[in-house]
């Protein structure tokens, strides 16, 4: 199984965002990683309107539109309409993440769930035959460079037995370095948001690490 390998574009450089992209594409990358935040749902802000449709503009890649907003649901289409190829919700941010999925279904767009560490499989277990991707956050969302949360590699496990049933692709995002990319597609994982943990800040180039990455 190829590993889905996803650089979290908040840990580019912002001063040369149009070579960073094509940079990232020419090395292999899967998905490009966007993380949109609003300071309520999450204590940040982080990419926005303008920074999804110049990476559309530059690479033919997949682009992900990781939102870290309440309710979600309001915002699907704005961001499937700027070029997001896939869209994930926070489950806990809408009151009606079937609602919010169904309009990503809509527009035609794969669809996300994304998960924060303290939310228990059982509350998605509803929304498993209805999404594409299910995101496990193995850090509190809102910033890059903190620490993995041990605690969360036991939902993971279980989250692997559940595949079976379904056609979704498991992916994680927060902390995620080169060890915990053996250990976690190890146990079953696809995908991985490659932050300052595995890709950004590195004396080695993009196309290097990818490629280590991926086998
Ligand atoms: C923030 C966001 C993430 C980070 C990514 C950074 O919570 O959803 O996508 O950008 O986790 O990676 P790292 O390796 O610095 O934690
Ligand atoms: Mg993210």
């Amino acid at each position: 199984m190829e590993r889905i390998l996803c650089p979290s574009m908040m840990c580019a450089n912002y001063d040369s965002l149009k070579e960073e992209v094509i940079k990232l594409d020419l090395a292999g990358t899967d998905i490009f990683h966007v993380d949109i935040m609003d300071g309520s749902f999450v204590p940040n802000f982080g990419m926005g309107i303008q920074d999804v449709q110049y990476i559309r503009k530059n690479t033919q890649k997949l682009i992900d539109a990781h939102l870290m907003i309440e309710n979600p649901g309001d915002y699907v289409e704005l961001f499937a309409d700027l070029g997001a190829d896939i869209i994930y919700i926070h489950p806990e941010a809408d009151k009606q993440p079937v609602r919010a999925l169904g309009k990503i279904k809509g527009k035609n767009k794969l669809a996300g769930i994304a998960i924060n560490p303290g939310t228990s499989l059982e509350t998605i277990d509803e929304l498993l035959p209805l999404v594409d991707y299910v995101m496990i956050m193995t850090v509190n969302p809102g910033f890059a460079g903190q620490k993995y949360l041990d605690f969360v590699t036991n939902k993971i496990k279980k989250l692997v037995d559940k595949k079976e049933d379904f056609e979704f692709k498991i992916m994680v995002d927060g902390a995620i370095s080169p060890e915990k990319i053996s250990e976690l597609s190890g146990l079953g994982v696809d995908g991985f948001i490659l932050g300052t943990s595995a890709l950004f800040g590195k004396s080695e180039d993009y196309a290097t690490i990818i490629k280590r990455l991926k086998s």
